[in-house]
């Protein structure tokens, strides 16, 4: 049986951690990440899990009982992740009910699930039962998705057509366009609940003056994501920033053209 220190996932998160550090989404304590661990990964590691006391989530999440999370810890930075895993990170298993949880490695030095533990779990569980594939669940604050934020209408048809039309690949990476949510309290019950509705729709939510919210079936794919909104965003901005309208654009024919050429299946209204 192997180490934590050794497995696979363990590097992957890691690694994703670290290249979003590196790109500037993670001031401070800022951002969180959370794998849903698959059953035989669970089985290479799980020697060296030393369970402690069941807590209250504060939620139920029926559609997660028996699972297991590779979580960032509340408070911890993600310039920190790579340096020492197993203070900055734990693995949590849910119980039998869904209602509570326990650590069964990590958080070394002391420490508990990120502040918007909710928020994470309640979309794992919507995304799991949309596509059981779906183990990723990530949160950034990227500067220029913030700052459209306080120049755009804060509204899912807008963003999505804006971000589709700045740059092509944007539309082969969120097919199914973004969500955008207002200012809500970061790590409230009320903030996961507005995410979970709009994780139903789209594979990304924008929260106001906040960050974004990303959900992917591996990590490549939450990167992925992440990192081509946020490069959209940053173009939108510069466009906008540079007082010049825009002269051509992806017309909606070559929207039409994109979405048959790829198979994409975008909806219209966003074109
Ligand atoms: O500091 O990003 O949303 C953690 C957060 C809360
Ligand atoms: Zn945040």
């Amino acid at each position: 049986m192997g180490r934590m220190e050794d497995a696979v996932f363990l590097k992957e998160f890691v690694r994703m951690a670290d290249d979003a550090w590196h790109m500037g989404w993670h001031e401070s304590n800022g951002g969180n990440l959370s794998y849903r661990i698959r059953e035989d990964e669970i089985r290479g590691v799980e020697d060296s899990f030393d369970p402690g006391e069941w807590k209250d989530i504060g939620t139920g999440v029926k559609g997660l009982t028996g699972e297991y999370f590779l979580v960032t810890g509340s408070g911890k930075h993600f310039r920190n992740i790579s340096h020492d895993p197993a203070d900055s990170l734990g693995v949590i298993e849910i119980d039998e009910t869904g209602e509570r949880y326990r650590q069964v490695w990590g958080y070394k030095n002391g420490g508990r699930p990120t502040s918007e533990l909710y928020s994470h779990l309640m979309n794992h569980e919507v995304r799991k039962s949309i596509d059981e594939k779906c183990r990723v669940v990530y949160h950034n604050h990227p500067s220029n998705v913030i700052a459209l934020s306080h120049i755009l209408p804060l509204d899912p048809v807008v963003f999505t057509k804006e971000l589709w039309g700045i740059m092509t690949e944007v539309p082969i990476v969120i097919p199914k366009g973004i969500g955008v949510l207002p200012w809500i309290v970061p790590g409230s019950r009320e903030l996961g609940e507005a995410t979970v509705k709009q994780i139903e729709k789209y594979d990304a939510v924008i929260w106001a003056y906040h960050g974004m919210f990303i959900t992917g079936r591996d990590f490549d794919q939450a990167f992925g994501t992440a990192h081509a909104v946020e490069k959209a965003a940053g173009i939108l901005m510069a466009q906008i920033s540079s007082g010049s309208k825009k002269l051509g654009g992806i017309t909606k024919d070559q929207f039409k053209q994109l979405d048959r050429a790829y198979d994409l299946g975008m909806a219209e209204e966003y074109m």
